[in-house]
């Protein structure tokens, strides 16, 4: 066997380079950023004589190749992955690669939005009732760090985005959830179409003894369901179902065989919206499905408090509210930030251009914002769709501090400030952690 190609140095990257390497594989880092040092990155791999390329593959070099592993920032028809396909070089990415070590049984986690919620609250569920459960994913932790450590006893459960599943091939787990599919990553996956097909390979070597959790408020995942292999299991916020998991009367209800069974007071619950509700249900049938005894599940659900930069509250400074929602990085997340909040908003959006329409954001406004402040690439595209709406109380900030600053200025006691962006961060920073860790320190300075 020839050398195996990792492309992408960031988070997957490394995470991947150790796993092979401990495996006894002969590895390869590359990363087409020019202005990386490929001293930092071996010393991120903590080893002093990895081969590490950056900007170009040498020939000498590319001959040896005979497996490509790309991040999950890596898009498969990039010039590079098609110049490797070209060649007949098979291709890869992290979290199969990860899948091919795993010992112990795997859930997995996808959907437009919703998905960071749902893995968290399936992983202390999971992490509760067994011994060893590990949490891994597009959440932040790669797959390839952990699953070393799995047995067959051992429980994962995964967040796979829709970048994840481009490149899935054995990849099979035994509890699939599809939350919702909404427009996001166009400029990746260029159609709405496209994009639901890779989100529907979380279920592509699934069968009927396997279980995927699908969403019935959404008609595709609906059509879906009586056409995957494995056997769905249905949730609803709107209507009560024949069999599944729904929500009625304030309560979250399963029913099986006819039989209803109140299952708890969404009063109980810790996180806040009715999309939690929804999430909250997708972990529940999810454990269900894996034979979790409800008693534990439902304990896991009462305790489980919010994610972070998932419109969590920073802090009130003179009478204003400060929210954090740095996760809304596509429009319908960020509807969920807007339509969370009960007081006239002062609302941080914009950032990198991934091709979206920002008229259902727009309109979901409500008459709750008195204030938009713009930033980054799309501030424009923003500004235009707004006057098209009719709405003109937007202001351009050249910076992130200071659309912070123009917040705190217009705000009056009463009022709340949220960042929910309805864009990616990129551009301006690396990732939507720190955009929201910036956020939640400049709000504690003020
Ligand atoms: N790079 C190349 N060539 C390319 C593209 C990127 O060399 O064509 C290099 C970049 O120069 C950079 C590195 O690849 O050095 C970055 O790789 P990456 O973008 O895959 O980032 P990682 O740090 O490995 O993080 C990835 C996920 N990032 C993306 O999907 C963009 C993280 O999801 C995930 O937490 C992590 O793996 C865990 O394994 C973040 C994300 O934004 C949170 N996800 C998107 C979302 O949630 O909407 C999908």
């Amino acid at each position: 066997m020839g050398k195996i190609l990792i492309i992408g140095s960031g988070k997957s990257g490394i995470a991947a380079y150790k796993l092979l390497k401990s495996k006894g594989e002969e590895a390869i880092v590359f990363d087409g950023n020019l202005e990386l040092d490929p001293q930092d990155i071996r010393e991120k791999l903590g080893d002093e004589k990895a081969t590490v390329l950056v900007g170009r593959i040498d020939s000498e070099i590319e001959k040896e190749i005979s497996m490509v592993v790309l991040s999950p920032g890596v898009p498969i028809d990039s010039e590079l992955v098609n110049h490797f396909r070209e060649k007949g070089v098979k291709i890869s990415g992290e979290i199969e690669l990860a899948y091919s070590y795993e010992e112990g049984s795997l859930l997995a986690v996808t959907g437009t939005n919703g998905k960071t919620t749902t893995t968290a609250l399936l992983g202390k569920i999971m992490q509760d009732y067994y011994e060893q459960a590990f949490v891994v994913g597009n959440i932040g932790n790669p797959y390839t760090s952990e699953v070393a450590k799995t047995t067959k006893d051992s429980v994962t459960v995964a967040e796979i985005s829709s970048f994840q599943l481009e490149t899935v091939d054995r990849f099979r787990p035994k509890v699939s959830a599809i939350l919702n599919i909404t427009p996001d990553h166009l400029n990746r996956h260029h159609t709405l179409e496209q994009y639901t097909i890779e989100k529907e390979k979380i279920t592509k070597n699934q069968t009927k003894d396997d279980y995927v959790v699908l969403n019935y408020e959404d008609e595709v995942l609906r059509e879906f369901g009586k056409v995957t292999g494995a056997t769905a299991v249905y949730f609803s916020s709107q209507r009560e179902l024949e069999e599944g998991f729904y929500y009625k009367d304030g309560a979250i209800c399963q029913k099986k065989d006819q039989i209803e069974k109140r299952l708890l007071s969404i009063e109980e619950l810790k996180i806040i919206g009715m999309h939690n509700v929804e999430n909250a249900m997708a972990a529940i049938a999810m454990a269900d499905s894996f034979l979790v005894p409800m008693d534990h599940i439902l304990q896991s659900v009462r305790e489980f408090t919010a994610v972070a930069h998932r419109i969590e509250y920073v802090a009130t400074k003179n009478g204003v509210m400060y929210y954090n929602d740095s996760k809304g990085t596509n429009v319908d997340a960020a509807i969920k930030g807007i339509k969370a909040m009960t007081k006239p908003t002062c609302l941080i959006g914009g950032g990198y251009d991934k091709g979206a329409e920002y008229d259902e954001w727009i309109e979901a406004f409500d008459g709750k914002v008195k204030l938009l402040v713009l930033i980054g690439q799309t501030r424009e595209k923003i500004a235009e769709c707004a006057e098209k709406h009719d709405f003109h109380d937007y202001i351009f900030a050249d910076s992130f501090e200071e659309a912070v600053m123009i917040c705190k200025d217009h705000a009056v006691s009463g009022d709340a400030v949220l960042l929910s962006p309805a864009c990616a961060s990129w551009g301006m920073f690396d990732n939507y952690e720190q955009r929201g860790d910036l956020f939640k320190e400049i709000v504690n300075r003020l």
